[in-house]
């Protein structure tokens, strides 16, 4: 099918012109909107001009970077493409992309990280600056202008709000059967006007299935036929199925107790192979009735709808594995009944996260002795990804898991320590804490109390001793004996494993 079949509204079938046309709209030092979120719904035509503009342009002496706002992260092209050039002057509020990790890393780029349900709100209160243009994939584009959203919603309703310059990237690969599957709330007001989100079911539709567009600005539109980034999992090593293994058993408990009903509460996963093996261990396991309300619908979030494990999903992107994404393509209708595809604002609410009770399970760097959790930093400097929304779910849950292997890098980093070297989660976010070894219940304990569960059921046996030493010493020689620690040795692992690779003595 071609682009002008796709483009149904008669006007703007004149602005269909060619990526480079539509790259050289956008002006040097510009803050542009794009879409994406976890490698799904990017633009991809434009930002590959337009790295070929820049590299042009900075070959001839000439400074050209412009910022760079989505949902999440993007893939090669998006955020691979424009870092390779330089083309970046701030990128937020996520992204996962090795080339940019290294300029971030490097100090050739910055990076604001934050967490993913703040950015449209933080835009709309003008403390990011203007935004100048939007670039914007979708599946097409209705008669009266409005838009069939694409894989990922993420932010595209506030860079289409906020942008004086729309560029439209009609992406001829993505489904046009994805119409439909989408909920777009417009009643997100600013205070002191807002309102409650009237959204009481993760299922819910509360708003409507396109994207609103001023025609006016909409500057370009640009054909593109490419799949997202589709990568594949790992299939769950020993590990991933242990941590899920301890989740599942853990869960059961609760149910037992009655803190749980038996189709458990709305599930949120993080991203990633662990998050994926959970998922994999629930399709497994004795519940029923499921439900989601997460940001990214994976692999194994699509497996658990399939199976009738889970009846509905909530989400604000769909970042499958080209497997998953065949069958996703085969069984789109099924689907479309199942899965519900929101703002990010929505998707990630720290109201609807509360009401809702949402079971958060996200993926960590490293906790410490007394439940603080680094999502994002290694060895207390370089940026991994960004925080996402793992806060947005984890301060606000009805449940919040942190899960990690004990170790990391063969075996010389303890991914348990004295101190972690940042942190994204602080004790009072973080409930659950589930390592190979076992799973530490955080809740209603005293930072003492904490440490010992979290050495004798989640640290690997190289570093118990070392862990136990340590409380021993702070609780001896520390300043104080509520949080014991040694302030001159709190960080002294990480130290030695940036002096010898290695975090043991
Ligand atoms: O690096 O591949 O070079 O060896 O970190 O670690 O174990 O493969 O784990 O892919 O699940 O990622 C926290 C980064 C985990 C991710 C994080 C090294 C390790 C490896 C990756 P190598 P794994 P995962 C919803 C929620 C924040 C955002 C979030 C993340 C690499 O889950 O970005 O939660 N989370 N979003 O070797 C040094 C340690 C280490 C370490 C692991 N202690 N020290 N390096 N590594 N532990 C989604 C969104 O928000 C969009």
């Amino acid at each position: 099918m071609s682009i002008a079949d796709r483009v149904r509204h008669p006007a703007l079938k004149s602005r269909i012109m060619s990526a480079e046309a539509a790259a050289a709209l956008i002006p040097a030092g510009a803050n542009v909107g794009m879409s994406g979120f976890t490698g799904a719904g990017y633009p991809k035509a434009v930002p590959q001009a337009l790295a070929k503009r820049i590299e042009g342009l900075h070959a001839a002496g000439e400074e050209f970077r412009i910022s760079i706002w989505t949902g999440a992260s993007t893939a090669p092209e998006l955020d691979g493409a424009l870092a390779q050039v330089d083309g970046i002057e701030m990128r937020l509020p996520f992204q996962s992309d090795p080339i940019c990790r290294q300029k971030i890393n490097s100090g050739q780029m910055h990076f604001s990280d934050m967490h993913l349900s703040h950015v449209a709100q933080h835009a709309w209160f003008g403390f990011l600056g203007h935004l100048d243009v939007a670039v914007i994939e979708v599946v097409g584009i209705l008669p009266d202008g409005r838009l069939i959203p694409s894989m990922a919603v993420g932010n595209n309703k506030t860079w289409l709000d906020l942008a004086d310059k729309v560029i439209i990237e009609v992406n001829t690969m993505q489904p046009e059967a994805l119409e439909g599957m989408h909920d777009i709330y417009y009643g997100t007001d600013l205070p002191p006007h807002r309102k409650p989100i009237p959204l009481l079911q993760p299922d819910d539709r509360i708003g409507e299935p396109y994207l609103r567009c001023d025609p006016d600005k909409i500057v370009a539109i640009v054909a593109a036929h490419q799949s997202d980034r589709n990568s594949s999992f790992a299939a769950p090593d020993d590990n991933s199925q242990r941590i899920a293994g301890h989740i599942i058993e853990f869960l059961q408990g609760e149910v037992k107790k009655g803190r749980l009903p038996e189709n458990l509460l709305p599930l949120q996963s993080g991203v990633g192979n662990v998050a994926n093996a959970v998922l994999a261990g629930l399709n497994n396991g004795p519940f029923n009735q499921l439900t989601g309300f997460t940001e990214v619908l994976q692999d194994g979030m699509l497996d658990l709808l399939r199976s009738g494990k889970m009846t509905s999903a909530s989400a604000t992107s769909i970042s499958l594995s080209s497997q998953a994404l065949a069958d996703f393509n085969a069984n789109i209708d099924f689907y479309r009944q199942r899965i519900v595809l929101r703002t990010q604002e929505i998707s990630n609410h720290p109201e609807l996260v509360r009401r809702l009770g949402i079971i958060a399970m996200n993926a960590m760097i490293e906790a410490d002795l007394y439940g603080n959790v680094n999502s994002t930093h290694t060895m207390g400097s370089n940026m991994m990804n960004g925080i996402g929304g793992s806060g947005d779910y984890a301060r606000n849950g009805y449940l919040s898991f942190f899960v990690t292997p004990s170790v990391a890098k063969g075996g010389s980093i303890s991914c348990i320590v004295p101190m972690v070297s940042h942190v994204d989660h602080t004790e009072h976010d973080v409930q659950i804490i589930v390592t190979e070894q076992g799973l530490a219940d955080l809740r209603g304990l005293s930072p003492r109390q904490r440490a010992k569960l979290i050495i004798e059921n989640c640290a690997h046996p190289d570093f118990k001793g070392a862990l136990l030493d340590y409380t021993a010493r702070a609780w001896d020689h520390g300043p104080g004996r509520h949080t014991p620690h040694l302030l001159d040795e709190a960080l002294s692992w990480h130290q030695r494993y940036v002096k010898t690779g290695d975090m043991r003595a």
